[in-house]
């Protein structure tokens, strides 16, 4: 738009146009609420990651916001987005609205039966999963001392440090009380390996010695996939399910190819 600023007397069709244009072009980027990137992961909320993944995979033209009001968030959680002045929560509704309204569909050359088993693989991974995640970080005494520290620091500068402790403590009751409704937060330590380490398990066996879940090229599934295993291998929080997870190869190595091809930039 050159010198030229809203005010100027000589506004022709070519300055309606530039206005225009900047306009047009600030309602397709995509304003993604996310959780920041930390332990060289992009985001250490795994539904956030996925999503910022998908985008990537699409090459979608985004920007990041992580100064995140979970008030004017749709769904009360993140991640979700703004574009075309509306926002949208809810990353598989996300992702659904990009394929039904702008024909961006990853999965396009699947099969029924493939895009089938990729549905049911990623509800496993967000559905079952994230549970198990969550009891890690939340329902392990160690490990909440480490990620208490986490959600502090991610709120710390826009909040004072008594806010953000209460802001802490109430994010805690919430955790833990989504557990237990859930069902996860109701079974012992054992019984929650036993359950967890099944679905990766089955991650592992059916990715086996394929570079992507589906074949030779990265699906949404792989998004899912790298997002929730990328969250429970690289925090520094332990418990015998990381363990377990670490040794299975095939799926670790899934994360670094995936990591490589899109997000390069942060590092490793
Ligand atoms: N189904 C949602 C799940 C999002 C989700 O669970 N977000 C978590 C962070 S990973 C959250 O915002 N939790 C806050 C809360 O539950 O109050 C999606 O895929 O977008």
């Amino acid at each position: 738009m050159g010198n030229r600023r809203i005010g100027d007397r000589n506004i022709g069709w070519w300055y309606f146009d530039d206005v225009y244009n900047y306009i047009y072009h600030q309602e397709q980027v995509i304003t993604l609420y996310t959780a920041p990137p930390l332990w060289g992961l992009p985001s250490f909320s795994p539904a956030c990651m996925k999503l910022e993944t998908w985008f990537r995979m699409a090459k979608l033209d985004y920007q990041t916001d992580t100064a995140v009001n979970l008030e004017i968030a749709p769904k009360g959680k993140i991640p979700f987005i703004e574009y075309q002045g509306k926002l949208i929560g809810d990353s598989t509704l996300i992702i659904e609205m990009f394929k039904s309204e702008a024909g961006i569909d990853l999965d396009a050359d699947l099969t029924p039966i493939e895009r089938a088993i990729s549905l049911a693989f990623r509800r496993m991974i967000k559905e079952n999963i994230y549970w198990g995640e969550v009891y890690i970080r939340y329902q392990v005494p160690e490990n909440w001392q480490v990620y208490r520290e986490v959600l502090f620091n991610a709120m710390i500068g826009s909040v004072s440090a008594e806010e953000c402790q209460a802001i802490v403590e109430e994010v805690y009751n919430i955790a833990c009380t989504q557990l237990y409704n859930h069902g996860m937060g109701r079974h012992s330590d054992q019984e929650v390996y036993q359950i967890i380490t099944a679905d990766f398990q089955a991650l592992s066996d059916f990715l086996a010695d394929k570079p992507y879940f589906m074949g030779d090229k990265p699906t949404t599934v792989d998004a899912t996939a790298y997002a929730y295993v990328g969250n429970l291998i690289k925090p520094p929080l332990g418990h015998p399910i990381v363990d377990y997870v670490l040794q299975l190869d095939n799926l670790c190595q899934h994360y670094e190819r995936m990591h490589q091809q899109f997000f390069s930039d942060l590092g490793k």
